[in-house]
C-alpha cells in the first residue's frame, strides 16, 4: 500500500494525485467510484507524447496552466504527458529544437497528441505569422498528418479569438477550420480553465477516445450548461436586482451583473461551478461580468457592456421541478409553495425573455434596485 505522502510526481503527493482524479472524475460527470480508474489508467497509460505549437496569440493559456497558484496542475500535467515540443518551455532553440520536433513527428506518428494554441492567419498565404521558416498554416498541416487527435487550448486555436475580431486583417480562423480529418477537441476560454485541460487529458488517458463533444467542439462535460445556471448572483437576477454601475452600493452589495454586460445567460462553460486558481474565484464572483469568452459568438464580438438576449429563461436549480404534477406524483403542500415560488422565478425570468432590459429599470417592477 502506497503512503499518502509519497510523491506521485515531483511536488504532488499520492494524496493530492488521487484528490486531483476525485475532482477531474466529478468534473467529467462519472461516478465517484470511477476515480481509481482514472488514477490507474494516467499511472499506466500515461507520458503520451506532445506537441505543443504556438501560433498567433497572448500565451495566456500556457501561462494560466503553469503558473497556477497550486502546483498540482501544472505539475500533474507535465508528469503526464511527455512534452516533446513547447516553443515557450523548451530550454533548446533553433535547429536543436526543430529536430526535437523532427523526430518526435516521426517516432510516434499517429500516435501523439497535438496542442495548438493560437489562431492561424490564412490571408497572403499565411504569411503573418512564421516560425522556423514554416508558416503557421504550413506547421499545423504538417504536424496534424501524424497526429492522433488535436486539442485546441484556448478560444484562437478553438475558433480564431481576438485575431478573428472585424476586421480579422490576418484571415485568423481555428484549427477545425483548416484540418478536417482528425478527431478535434475544443478547450475554449480566454484562458481556459486548467482543469478543463487537465480533465480532458486524462479523460482521453483513460477511454482511449475523445468525449463527448457539442456542435462547437467543446466537451460536453465541462461546457454542457450555461454558467448563468449555477452563479452565487442567480438569486439576485431571479428577483430582479441588478448592479446599476461599476462601485455603485448594488455592485458592492452582489447584486446580478446582467445590466453591465454580463454574458453568463448565453454562456456555456463550468466557471462558476469549477472557479479558479484553488481559491474560489471566477470573473463573476470578483465583481466583473462574464465576458463570453467560451463563446466564438460573443467573445471581442460584442462590446463588453452589451446585454446579451435571454432566450431560454430557467429558475433557479434549487427550486422543485415544475412538473411533479403531470408525473402524477401529487406534490404535498410544501413542494406546492416551492413549485409556486419556482413558476414565480420561471414567470419573472420569462418577462425578460425577448427583450432586453433597458438600464436603471428593475425587470419585475420592485425596488430592490433603488434600494441601497
Ligand atoms: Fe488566446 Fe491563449 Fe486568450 Fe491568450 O494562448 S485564448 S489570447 S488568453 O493565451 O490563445
Ligand atoms: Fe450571474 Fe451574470 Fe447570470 Fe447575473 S447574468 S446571475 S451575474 S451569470
Ligand atoms: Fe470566461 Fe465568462 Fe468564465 S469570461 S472565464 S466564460 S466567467
Amino acid at each position: 500500500m502506497k503512503d499518502d505522502n509519497e510523491m506521485f510526481c515531483p511536488g504532488v503527493t499520492r494524496r493530492n494525485f488521487i484528490k486531483t482524479c476525485v475532482a477531474a472524475t466529478a468534473m467529467m460527470g462519472l461516478p465517484f467510484s470511477m476515480h481509481t480508474k482514472v488514477a490507474e489508467a494516467v499511472e499506466k497509460n500515461g507520458n503520451p507524447s506532445v506537441i505543443w505549437l504556438h501560433f498567433q496569440e497572448c500565451t495566456g493559456c500556457s501561462e494560466s496552466l503553469l503558473r497556477s497558484t497550486h502546483p498540482t496542475i501544472s505539475s500533474l500535467i507535465l508528469d503526464m504527458i511527455s512534452l516533446d515540443y513547447h516553443e515557450t518551455l523548451m530550454a533548446g532553440a533553433g535547429a536543436q529544437a526543430e529536430k526535437a520536433l523532427h523526430d518526435s513527428m516521426q517516432a510516434n506518428a499517429g500516435k501523439y497528441l497535438l496542442v495548438v494554441e493560437g489562431a492561424i492567419p490564412t490571408k497572403q498565404s499565411g504569411i503573418f505569422c512564421k516560425v522556423s521558416g514554416k508558416t503557421a498554416l504550413e506547421s499545423l498541416q504538417h504536424a496534424a498528418e501524424g497526429a492522433a487527435a488535436i486539442i485546441c487550448i484556448g478560444t484562437c486555436a478553438s475558433y480564431g479569438g481576438i485575431q478573428a475580431a472585424a476586421p480579422n486583417p490576418t484571415g485568423a480562423v481555428g484549427v477545425r477550420d483548416i484540418v478536417k480529418d482528425k478527431p478535434i477537441i475544443n478547450i475554449p476560454g480566454c484562458p481556459p480553465s486548467p482543469y478543463n485541460f487537465l480533465s480532458t487529458v486524462m479523460y482521453y488517458l483513460t477511454f482511449k477516445k475523445v468525449p463527448e463533444l457539442d456542435d462547437l467542439g467543446r466537451p460536453k462535460f465541462a461546457y454542457g450548461r450555461k454558467i448563468h445556471e449555477h452563479c452565487e448572483r442567480r438569486p439576485h437576477f431571479d428577483a430582479g436586482r441588478f448592479a446599476q454601475a461599476y462601485g455603485h452600493p448594488t455592485h458592492a452589495q452582489g447584486y446580478c451583473l446582467y445590466k453591465l454586460g454580463c454574458k453568463g445567460p448565453a454562456t456555456y462553460a463550468n466557471c462558476s461551478v469549477q472557479r479558479f486558481n484553488d481559491v474560489g474565484a471566477w470573473p463573476v464572483s470578483i465583481g466583473h461580468p462574464c465576458i463570453g469568452c467560451t463563446q466564438p459568438d460573443i467573445l471581442f464580438q460584442k462590446a463588453i457592456a452589451e446585454k446579451v438576449q435571454i432566450h431560454e429563461p430557467t429558475p433557479f436549480d434549487s427550486y422543485a421541478p415544475v412538473d411533479l404534477k403531470e408525473k402524477g406524483k401529487g406534490p404535498d403542500p410544501l413542494t406546492t409553495g416551492f413549485v409556486g415560488l419556482a413558476a414565480g422565478a420561471a414567470l419573472g425570468a420569462g418577462a425578460m425573455l425577448a427583450k432586453k432590459l433597458p438600464n436603471g429599470e428593475n425587470s419585475q417592477g420592485g425596488d430592490d434596485e433603488k434600494a441601497e
